[in-house]
């Protein structure tokens, strides 16, 4: 999944596609770097955030998503807003991708429902403004296992297909640094569930703590791509089913590598087990 944020204000892309020519030449380079679906998202998601209204959200992306409709792009749209994501699956996208797991907007479960469409619930617990206040658990990997549990168990009984959720741990949405190892060391843990896992940690903040210079200032955006390779390639190794990256092409390489390794998912039916008896 590769990130096209139409925002001035995200953390790592605001501000490079506002304008509507570059976002979609943006799109288009992703997909052909080898993106399975591009994740457009008109509001800003970077702790302490602003909110903007849903018209002014609907009106950066719709634009976008229908010339990327026209190019044969397929498109996520981020939001956690009903209406934007009704507006954006009308102009052609086939994927909702949810930061609140349905919870900011009571009315998305009946969209994406109606839709049949995949819908990404992402672990949350409250808009960016304050979710940083929010980061406080006990066992950070049981808890969001069993939060994301109840927005699977919700959109099911709203009538969403099961075969159509998709879910995601939401790393450094209410989670510090910690919290976002632990769950990506766990995410068997999160896989257990039996849906598809998302992972995105594409130079997330806590990429930066870990890099952080012998003064302590966390290393910038622009220098955390290497290990946002290493955190995707992990996840994946995981069994994490997609990550959500801003570099797509280097993302397609780094896995191509691993999948030369012989990975047993990538061998058809056979797994560990066989493997073991043929070489007894
Ligand atoms: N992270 C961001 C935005 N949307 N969606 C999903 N499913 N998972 C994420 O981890 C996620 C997301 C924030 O980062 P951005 O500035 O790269 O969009």
């Amino acid at each position: 999944m590769g990130v096209l944020n139409v925002t001035p204000d995200s953390f790592s892309d605001g501000g490079r596609y506002t304008d509507v020519d570059a976002a979609v030449q943006h799109g288009v380079d992703l997909f052909r770097q080898g993106a399975h679906v591009i994740d457009i998202g008109g509001e800003s998601t970077r702790p302490g955030a602003q909110r903007v209204d849903a018209k002014t959200e609907t009106d950066r992306v719709v634009p976008v998503i229908e010339r990327l409709f026209a190019e044969g792009v397929p498109v996520s749209i981020d939001t956690t807003r009903a209406a934007v994501a009704e507006a954006a699956l009308a102009a052609g996208a086939v994927v909702i991708n949810d930061v609140s797991g349905g919870l900011a907007d009571p009315d998305m479960a009946a969209v994406a429902a109606a839709a049949r469409c995949p819908w990404v619930l992402m672990h949350w617990r409250g808009h960016s403004r304050d979710m940083q206040r929010l980061a406080e658990y006990t066992d950070v990997v049981a808890e969001v296992r069993d939060e994301l549990r109840a927005r699977a168990d919700e959109a099911v009984a709203a009538g969403v297909d099961p075969g159509m959720i998709v879910l995601d741990p939401g790393l450094g949405f209410a989670k510090r640094a910690e919290h976002n190892w632990a769950l990506s060391a766990h995410l068997d843990v999160l896989i257990d569930l039996g849906f598809p896992l998302l992972f995105g940690s594409s130079r997330k903040t806590y990429l930066g703590h870990l890099l952080a210079g012998p003064d302590g200032t966390p290393r910038p955006v622009g220098g955390r791509e290497a290990a946002t390779l290493a955190t995707s390639v992990l996840a994946v190794a995981s069994g994490a089913w997609g990550v959500r990256v801003h570099e797509v092409g280097a993302t397609v390489d780094a896995l191509a590598v691993w999948r030369a390794t012989g990975s047993p998912r990538f061998r058809g039916t056979r797994d560990a087990r066989d493997d073991r008896q043929e070489r007894r």
